[in-house]
C-alpha cells in the first residue's frame, strides 16, 4: 500500500506504533494491520500499512507521532443527517409517550411542519449557532465527514438558507460537509394540500436556485404516504439529473411504496431507512450498487416494529451504511458510536458491518469512496485514533467516547 515515495518539501506527519483498521477494500474484515503506521502529506494519506514497510524517504524530516499501540480507523462519516434545524420537538415526544403515533402527530399539523415554522423564523446566523453544538458532538466522536440535508425550509429562500448554513458549518469547523437538497421532504402549509403543485416548485425554481448557486451536492426526497409518491419523486429526480446532481432517497421507512426500486432505477448513491423494502427492491439496489443506509436511531425513537431486511442485503450483496439521521422529530441522536451499537443490538449487524458502515460504506453512500472511508494512500488523511483494546469496543459501549485524537486532512 505504499504511496508516493518522493520526499517533497511539504510537511510529512507520521503516526507510528499503531494498530490499523484500514477497511481497505481488498483485505478481509476490517483490514487490520498490527504494528502499523500512517503517513500524511498535503492533507492526503501518503502511506498506510506495516511500519516495517514505511518508505525511508518519507520518514526523513517528518513529524513523528507515537500512538503507543492505539487503534487508528478512518475518520467516521455520518452519511445521513438533518443537522440544520431550529428548535426541537420535545413536546411531540411527550405526545407520543402519551400514545400518539408519528403519523398521527404529523397529520395533526405537528411533525415536520412545526420544524418548518421554526426554521423559517430563524436567521441563517441563528441556524448556524443552533446547529454548531450538534456538529461538535459528532466531531467529538471522531466524525470527519458529515452529510447535512435541507428540508425544513420548503420554499426557495429557506431551502437556500438551510444549505448555505450547512456550507458555513463546514467553514467554521475542520470537517467535510456534504449538502443534500431535500425540498421534497414535506408539504408546506401554503401549498394547501396540493402536492403536485409543490413538486412543480421543488423540481423547478427551487432546484434551479440551489443547483445554480452550487449549494447542493445531491438531491433527496421522502417517498412515503405522508409525503410524496414514487411518481412525484421521479419528477424531482428527473430535474436533479438535468442539473447533473446525484440522488438518494428516504425509501420504504413506514410502508412499501417501492422506494428502494425507484432509487435504484435512478442509480441513487443510497436508499435510506428501508424497514419495509421488498425483496425486489433490495435486488434492484444490488444491481444498481445503491447503498442501504440503515438508521437505527429513528427505528428506536419511533418504536418501529419492523426491521430493515439485513439478511436480504447480505444475501444480495447490498452494501450497508449506518448513520444517525439526526433530526428533531424521529432521531434526536448526535452519537454515531451509539448508532453503531443500535445497528448491532437492534438489527443484528456484525462489528465489521457496523464499523464499515460508518467509514467505507458511508463514503460510498455519499459518492466519496475515492476520497475517504478507508486508510489507503491517496485518500484524505482523515483519521480517528482510539483508546481501545479492540475495534469491537467501538460498537459495544453505550454512551462512552474512547476517542484519543481526530485528524482531518492531516491536521
Ligand atoms: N424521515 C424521517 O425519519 C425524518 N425525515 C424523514 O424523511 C423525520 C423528520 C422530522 O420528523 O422532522
Ligand atoms: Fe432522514
Amino acid at each position: 500500500m505504499a504511496g508516493d515515495q518522493t520526499a517533497g518539501s511539504a510537511r510529512v506527519r507520521i503516526w507510528r506504533n499503531a494498530r490499523l483498521a484500514t477497511l481497505a477494500q481488498g483485505l478481509p474484515g476490517l483490514g487490520v494491520v498490527e504494528h502499523g503506521a500512517v503517513a500524511a502529506r498535503d492533507g492526503r494519506i501518503a502511506f498506510s500499512g506495516a511500519e516495517a514497510d514505511l518508505p525511508a524517504g518519507l520518514e526523513a524530516g517528518a513529524e513523528i507521532v507515537d500512538c503507543e499501540g492505539r487503534w487508528i480507523t478512518p475518520g467516521l462519516i455520518d452519511c445521513h443527517t438533518h443537522l440544520v434545524h431550529a428548535g426541537n420537538r420535545a413536546n411531540e415526544f411527550q405526545m407520543r409517550l402519551a400514545g400518539a403515533t408519528y403519523e398521527e402527530v404529523a397529520r395533526a399539523g405537528g411533525g415536520i411542519v412545526s420544524s418548518v415554522k421554526a426554521l423559517r423564523a430563524a436567521s441563517e446566523a441563528e441556524l448556524v449557532a443552533q446547529t454548531l453544538p450538534r456538529l461538535d458532538a459528532l466531531i467529538a466522536e471522531g466524525v470527519t465527514t458529515v452529510e447535512i440535508k435541507s428540508g425544513y425550509g420548503l420554499d426557495v429562500a429557506n431551502e437556500a438558507k438551510s444549505l448555505r448554513a450547512a456550507r458555513q458549518l463546514g467553514e467554521l469547523r475542520p470537517v467535510t460537509v456534504r449538502t443534500t437538497f431535500l425540498g421534497a421532504h414535506a408539504l408546506p402549509p401554503e401549498a394547501k394540500g396540493d402536492k403536485d403543485a409543490y413538486i412543480d416548485l421543488v423540481a423547478g425554481p427551487m432546484m434551479e436556485t440551489v443547483a445554480n448557486a452550487g449549494l447542493a451536492d445531491a438531491v433527496d426526497g421522502f417517498c412515503e404516504g405522508i409525503a410524496f409518491s414514487p411518481e412525484q419523486m421521479a419528477r424531482v429526480f428527473n430535474a436533479a439529473r438535468k442539473h447533473g446532481l446525484p440522488v438518494k432517497l428516504h425509501a420504504d421507512q413506514l410502508s412499501d411504496l417501492g422506494g428502494a426500486a425507484l432509487a435504484a432505477s435512478y442509480g441513487a448513491f443510497s436508499a435510506d431507512h428501508l424497514e419495509y423494502a421488498s425483496e425486489a427492491g433490495v435486488r434492484a439496489m444490488a444491481e444498481a450498487g445503491t447503498v442501504a443506509v440503515v438508521l437505527p436511531g429513528a427505528y428506536y425513537f419511533i418504536r418501529e416494529a419492523r426491521k430493515p431486511p439485513i439478511g436480504l442485503f447480505r444475501r444480495d450483496g447490498v452494501r450497508m451504511a449506518v448513520a444517525t439521521d439526526n433530526n428533531p422529530g424521529t432521531s434526536p441522536l448526535t452519537s454515531l458510536l451509539l448508532a453503531m451499537n443500535m445497528a448491532a443490538t437492534l438489527f443484528s449487524m456484525t462489528v465489521e458491518e457496523c464499523i464499515a458502515g460508518v467509514t467505507r460504506e458511508a463514503a460510498r453512500a455519499l459518492g466519496l469512496q475515492a476520497e475517504t472511508g478507508t486508510l489507503e494512500a491517496g485518500k484524505w488523511a482523515d483519521l480517528a485514533i482510539w483508546d481501545i483494546e479492540s475495534p469491537a469496543e467501538l460498537v459495544y459501549r453505550m454512551g462512552f467516547n474512547p476517542l484519543h485524537a481526530r485528524i482531518w486532512r492531516g491536521n
